[in-house]
């Protein structure tokens, strides 16, 4: 008998771009559907309860400091731990709905912390990779129209970093050549459920 593979969705996006809430729609929707017998999980990285995790959340609300290269070996560190977890899911035949993961990593350790590209991209090679990546693309001015940056909470949450950011997201959708991952930019501009409309048909798609 066949080995089951599951499918493996990644959600990325700039800070407050509306992640959660679109795989949060999503997986709702596919479970109510009975999609896959509900064999369907929601995944956020960094997954703050680990050791690891309980250090990057501190790390991420500002109350401790951590060398550069050490901050993003922590990311790392944190997909690693859950690998094997997640290859056994796909090998079950989940579908895998995931929010942030080693684009992310890579991404916010260039553009927060200038450390060098490769590098940051080779800690997390050998992990279990998405079939498939949305990215929400969202401009500056569009978010500005939600107002949810007034708070400030976390260490990333600036602006002009979030450019940063967004750019070598959008570089890195045009040039990922580091895995069978395909990527695709989502308009996410519209009211969440516009977005999700727009997910759903994607995901029915594939
Ligand atoms: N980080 C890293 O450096 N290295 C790594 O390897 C990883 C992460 C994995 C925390 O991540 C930080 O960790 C992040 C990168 C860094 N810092 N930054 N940027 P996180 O995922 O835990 O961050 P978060 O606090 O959950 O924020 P977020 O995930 O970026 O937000 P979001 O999930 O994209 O948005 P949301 O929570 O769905 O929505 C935000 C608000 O907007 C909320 O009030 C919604 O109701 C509203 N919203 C959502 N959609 C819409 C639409 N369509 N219209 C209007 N309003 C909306
Ligand atoms: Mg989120």
């Amino acid at each position: 008998m066949n080995k089951p593979t599951g499918r493996f969705l990644l959600l990325e996006g700039r800070d407050k771009s509306g992640k959660t809430t679109q795989c949060e729609l999503l997986v709702d929707r596919l479970v109510q559907e009975g999609y896959n017998q509900g064999k369907v999980l929601y995944i956020h990285f960094p997954i703050r309860t680990t050791a690891i995790g309980q250090m990057l959340d501190q790390y991420l609300k500002g109350e401790i400091e951590l060398a550069p290269q050490v901050s993003h070996l922590l990311f790392s560190a944190n997909r690693w731990e859950h690998a094997k977890q997640i290859q056994q899911w796909l090998d079950e035949g989940y579908l895998l709905v995931m929010d942030r993961y080693c684009y992310s990593g890579e991404v916010f350790s260039v553009a927060a912390l200038n450390l060098d590209r490769h590098w940051c991209h080779t800690t997390d090679v050998g992990l279990p990779m998405p079939d498939q990546v949305f990215y929400l693309d969202l401009t500056e001015e569009e978010l500005a129209k939600r107002n949810v940056y007034a708070k400030h909470e976390e260490r990333y949450e600036v602006q002009e970093l979030q450019e940063r950011a967004h750019q070598e997201f959008l570089r890195l959708a045009q040039s990922d050549t580091s895995s069978c991952s395909q990527w695709k930019l989502l308009d996410a501009s519209g009211t969440p459920e516009q977005v999700h409309q727009l997910l759903y048909q994607e995901f029915k798609q594939l």
